[in-house]
C-alpha cells in the first residue's frame, strides 16, 4: 500500500511498480477504510457538506487551495467506479451533485475539477469510493 503511494510520487522501476500494483490491487479487499471511521466520526475531519447518502469533507494533504473528497456513506459500499453496478446509479448521481454543492459553498464555481482515480494505474489509494474535488487556482490540462 505504501509502496503504491511512492509509486505515484515518483518514478519506480518496473519491479517496483509491478510491486506496487500487486499491493494495489490486494488493497481492494472489500475490507473497511480510513473513510469508514470518517463516517462513523471515530477519527475527526473537516467536514464540508453532510446528508443522509454523502458526507464531504477536506484532504488531508491537498492538492489545491480547495481540495475535498465526497463519499458515499453506504455500508458494504463501493470500492471503486470500475465495480459500480446498477444499483449505485442513484449514489453515482447523488456524489455529483454534491461535487456542485461543495463547489458553490467554496465559492469556485467559476472553475473546479471532479477527479476520481479508479485502480492501480490512476493511484487510487483508498479503496472507497470517492471524488475530489479541487479548485481556487489555475487548473491544468492534461492532468499528470
Ligand atoms: O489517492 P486516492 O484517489 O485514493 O485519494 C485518497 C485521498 O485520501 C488522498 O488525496 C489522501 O490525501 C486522502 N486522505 C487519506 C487519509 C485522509 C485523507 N483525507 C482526509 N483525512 C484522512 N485521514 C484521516 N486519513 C487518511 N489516511
Amino acid at each position: 500500500h505504501n509502496f503504491t503511494k511512492y509509486l505515484c510520487r515518483v518514478k519506480a522501476t518496473s519491479n517496483e511498480e509491478a510491486a506496487a500494483k500487486a499491493a494495489a490491487v490486494d488493497a481492494d479487499s472489500g475490507a473497511p477504510t480510513i473513510f469508514d471511521k470518517i463516517i462513523a466520526k471515530e477519527i475527526p475531519a473537516s467536514i464540508v457538506y453532510e446528508d443522509e447518502k454523502v458526507l464531504a469533507f477536506r484532504d488531508i494533504s491537498p492538492q489545491a487551495p480547495v481540495h475535498v473528497l465526497v463519499i458515499p456513506k453506504l455500508r458494504g459500499g463501493l470500492t471503486q467506479l470500475g465495480k459500480a453496478e446498477p444499483r449505485h446509479v442513484e449514489i453515482l448521481g447523488q456524489l455529483l451533485y454534491a461535487a456542485k454543492i461543495v463547489a458553490e459553498k467554496e465559492g469556485i464555481l467559476d472553475g473546479f475539477r471532479v477527479v476520481i482515480n479508479n485502480g492501480p494505474d490512476a493511484c487510487q489509494s483508498v479503496y472507497h469510493l470517492h471524488l475530489h474535488i479541487l479548485g481556487g487556482r489555475q487548473m491544468k490540462w492534461p492532468p499528470g
